[in-house]
């Protein structure tokens, strides 16, 4: 099954459970354990292919979450979802929690440090067969804003991937168990966002499946009159998920699964007809 959704034809939708109290778009309402798994039932019946559950918040500013809080809030829901025959990402920058989901069932590892957070992450899936989402990234959510300085944002992000792949291949993961994820919002400015939307191709040269993960983010918020509501911000993040994926995206990750299937649905009647 995780082999078909990595070579799959049409693009892989990625639906968000965040099981945190404080992510920009959706703290708290996932928290408890049967809110997750019906939210991520829910997801799964509007289309999503993958399920990311994720225990502790990433963006910046945010407060680290100790280990066990984390493990406690994700493994249960990930062990239900899997049970249930549900394809599950843990979202997480820590090996220890990232062992325990694969132990529950999840397939997928989403790590927006790409192992930099935890030196023990690499080697911890290279000892699993799980798919690893390496995210480009740059420093912590106290400190990643101040490292969005770029000469040339998509070269070299492109640059520092090609350095994680090599990381993981050193650590004993194999080409086919890597997705690359080019970090939208981690160290990067909304211009940043926009230019590696923009030359998704050259990210895809590296030769690995691409995630991007735009959805409800602040520069989509930014399109938006100031003060709209967070679920304004879903059907730009459709629209930006959809020209991802015609870009050659191999996935996207969103909150809103419904609007995304659509907008995909959009790109799939373009292409058969032209
Ligand atoms: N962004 C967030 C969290 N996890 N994972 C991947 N692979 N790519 C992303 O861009 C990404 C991620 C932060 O957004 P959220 O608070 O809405 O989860």
């Amino acid at each position: 099954m995780t082999e078909q959704l990595l070579t799959a034809e049409r693009a892989v939708i990625m639906g968000i459970v965040n099981m945190t109290v404080d992510s920009f778009s959706d703290g708290g309402k996932f928290v408890d354990h049967d809110r997750a798994v019906a939210h991520a039932l829910d997801l799964v019946s509007a289309g999503a292919d993958i399920i990311d559950v994720g225990g502790e918040s990433t963006r910046p500013g945010a407060t680290r979450v100790p280990h066990e809080v984390e493990r406690a809030r994700v493994v249960p829901v990930i062990a239900e979802l899997s049970s249930r025959g549900v394809a599950v990402s843990v979202d997480t920058l820590n090996a220890s929690t990232a062992q325990a989901a694969v132990e529950a069932g999840a397939r997928f590892v989403n790590d927006v440090s790409g192992g930099l957070a935890d030196e023990q992450m690499l080697r911890t899936v290279a000892q699993s067969t799980a798919v690893y989402i390496a995210g480009h990234w740059r420093g912590t959510p106290a400190t990643m804003n101040s490292m969005a300085t770029y000469d040339d944002v998509v070269g070299e992000v492109s640059a520092e991937l090609a350095q994680r792949v090599d990381a993981l291949r050193a650590a004993g993961v194999s080409n086919e168990r890597i997705v690359l994820d080019p970090g939208l919002g981690f160290a990067k400015t909304s211009v940043h966002n926009w230019l590696l939307l923009t030359h998704l191709n050259e990210l895809r040269e590296l030769g690995f499946p691409v995630l991007v993960g735009a959805s409800r983010k602040r520069f989509i918020a930014e399109l938006l009159p100031e003060g709209a509501p967070m679920h304004d911000r879903d059907l730009p993040s459709a629209l930006v998920a959809a020209r991802a994926v015609a870009a050659g995206a191999w996935g996207v990750r969103v909150h809103d699964v419904r609007a995304t299937r659509l907008a995909l649905a959009v790109n799939e009647a373009w292409k058969a007809a032209s």
